[in-house]
């Protein structure tokens, strides 16, 4: 596609410029990772004046998050009150079969977006009543890579890992399972 103009490649009934702009460089992922650990430190204040304790559960697609939360929320409601924020591309699956077992559950659906950011995630807490919670989870788009990067403004990062993944995962995609506080082998 034409710079100048933004035509196709063909239809030009006019002239370009020759001479090219100066090029600069701009630092666009630093901005992004600032803005977003602003807004997960404005995230992680509300869970403190709450009294909210707040995971951020992280693993491939299909190792076994939402049946952990599942299980989980069964066997714990009657002594904690959860609620649940649920991350995919597509579909409210997830929030359904949390919403199953009795637990307010919000579905965040990120379309072509790979991971939760903490902008999502001060959006998705607006759906629930904060003042009755005491743990949230959030379950993040399944994803080894980009939800190492995006702090939500959670007390804890937890990575799932599936026997069936393999046992070299961690090295392949170390920087998610070193900044997890928590690992659970499923
Ligand atoms: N055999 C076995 N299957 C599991 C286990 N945990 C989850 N699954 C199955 O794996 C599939 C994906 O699980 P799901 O909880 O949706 O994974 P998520 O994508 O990480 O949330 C489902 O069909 C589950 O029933 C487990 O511990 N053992
Ligand atoms: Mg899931």
């Amino acid at each position: 596609m034409c710079i100048d103009c933004g035509c196709g490649p063909s239809g030009h009934d006019h002239q370009h410029k020759e001479t090219e702009a100066p090029r600069k460089t701009i630092s666009v992922e630093e901005d992004i990772l600032s803005k977003n650990n602003r807004l997960a430190a404005g995230n992680r204040a509300l869970f403190a004046r709450q009294g909210i304790f707040t995971l951020n559960l992280v693993s491939s697609p299909g190792s076994g998050k939402t049946s952990l939360l599942e299980k989980t929320l069964v066997d714990l409601k009657n002594e904690i009150n959860f609620a649940v924020l649920e991350g995919d591309q597509q579909t409210t699956n997830d929030a359904d079969r949390i919403a199953a077992t009795g637990t307010p559950a919000h579905q965040i659906n990120t379309g072509a977006g790979c991971h939760l950011d903490a902008h999502m995630v001060g959006h998705g807490l607006e759906h629930f009543d904060l003042e009755t919670i005491q743990m949230m989870m959030i379950e993040n788009v399944g994803n080894l890579v980009c939800p190492a990067s995006f702090d939500l403004g959670e007390d804890f990062k937890v990575t799932l890992l599936s026997v069936t993944e393999g046992e070299d995962k961690p090295l392949k995609y170390p920087p998610l399972f070193r900044d997890s506080e928590i690992m659970l082998i499923n």
